[in-house]
This record gives C-alpha cells, structure tokens and sequence, in this order.
C-alpha cells in the first residue's frame, strides 16, 4: 500500500509539472525603432517567431511609445512599445506567427491602452494557415488611459491550433475616431502546454511503477 501510495503522488507530481503553461513567445519591443513592419520575437521556443504589421499600415503611424512593466515576463524593463495610430487605418493590424510544434492550449496575453480617440472595438482572430481567419470571442477595447491593462485571451478550447508547425493570431484595430487616435501594446506573452505525448510517457512510466507495485500485493480475501 506505501508503494502505491508514493507511486500515485510521483504520477500527481509528474502530471502537476508537465502541465503547466509555459512561455513559447514573447515580445518587450524595447528596441522597436518606431518604423518597421516585421518585428522578430525577442523569446521564443522554436526559431521564427515574428510579427508582421500589415503592409497597408504606414510607417508614419507606427511609433515607439513609452512602454510598461504590465505583463512584462523575466523582469523585462518598461522601455517601449509599439503604438499604432490613425483612425485611416481602422480594420487593419498585426499578425503574429509562432510554431505550436509539441505545445497545446495555447494563452495570449499583453499590456494595452488607447487614447480618447483611440481603437476601441478590435478584434483577435486566429488561423492554421495564414490565410483564413476566424475571430475569438467579441470585440475587445483596448481601455482608455495612460495607464496599461493587462489583457488575457486563453485559447485553449480552439483545439486547431494545437501542436501545428506554424499557428496565428492576429490583432485588428478598429473604432479609431480620427486621425490622432492610437493603440499601444507591449510585453505579448503566448504560453503553452508542452503536448500529451510527453505528459503520456512519464505518465506511463508513473503508471508501470503503480502496476508493478500491485501486482506483488498479496491477493486479499473477498469478505462478502
Ligand atoms: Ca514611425
Ligand atoms: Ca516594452
Ligand atoms: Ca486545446
């Protein structure tokens, strides 16, 4: 009984560890120069993470804006962010592109804030394939205030995006009022679950250990 007893609670431990979320991307844009359309990942798991602005955007209404230590992962400092601007601009954005190879539930989360004028009514939409986007959940608005949020969208019940070689969310801006209205985002953090193929073989080796320990248990006598 002790046997099986520290056998259950290794497979709990093992099961607690491998489960949980880890980071597999992530963006400070601390040396973001204010103009570029193709940010790479300053973390990320696999090589290749990057963001890429719609080309439609102008260089003229991106910026780099003061950023913040809302969401930021390892301590990373304020620095800056990357501010979008122009109600011209209103439905287009940004698209990040991230390997889900191994990974599963896949969690995105990131510092905002808008101006008065600013994008209000954005949208977060996913893909597989880069080019057919479906939206997650309803409109979001970025908050008003010079203050940043953070904000958390857990994507984990969208089950397509698990363990694919190259997943995408994007953000689209909208609901801008006039030419001097902005959005800021800073510190984007995606964590994931490493696969079950891993949790299934330290499960498995947890689950031989148990079988093993039960099968050398005297039989007991049924008492009816
Ligand atoms: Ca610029
Ligand atoms: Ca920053
Ligand atoms: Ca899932």
């Amino acid at each position: 009984m002790r046997a099986l007893i520290c056998a259950t609670g290794l497979l709990l431990i093992c099961l607690a560890n491998v489960s949980e979320a880890d980071l597999i991307a992530n963006w400070n844009f601390n040396s973001y120069d204010g103009d570029a359309h193709t940010i790479a990942a300053d973390r990320s798991y696999a090589p290749g993470a990057s963001i890429e602005i719609d080309g439609t955007w102008p260089s003229t209404d991106l910026s780099a804006s003061t950023g913040t230590s809302e969401n930021a992962f390892g301590g990373d400092a304020p620095g800056s962010a990357v501010q979008f601007s122009n109600n011209a601009n209103n439905g287009e954005g940004f698209t990040m592109e991230f390997s889900m190879d191994g990974w599963y539930d896949p969690i995105l989360t990131f510092g905002g804030r808008r101006t008065g004028n600013g994008f209000d009514t954005n949208q977060l939409l996913y893909s597989t394939d880069g080019v057919t986007f479906t939206q997650f959940g309803g409109d979001f608005d970025t908050v008003q205030g010079v203050n940043y949020q953070t904000f958390l969208f857990d994507l984990s019940t969208i089950n397509a995006l698990d363990n694919i070689s190259t997943a995408y969310l994007r953000i689209q801006w909208d609901g801008a009022s006039n030419s001097s209205g902005t959005a800021s985002i800073d510190n984007i953090q995606i964590n994931a679950v490493p696969e079950p193929a891993s949790l299934a073989m330290v499960g498995l080796a947890c689950c031989g250990f148990i079988v093993v320990s039960r099968r050398r248990r005297k039989p007991r006598k049924v008492v009816a």
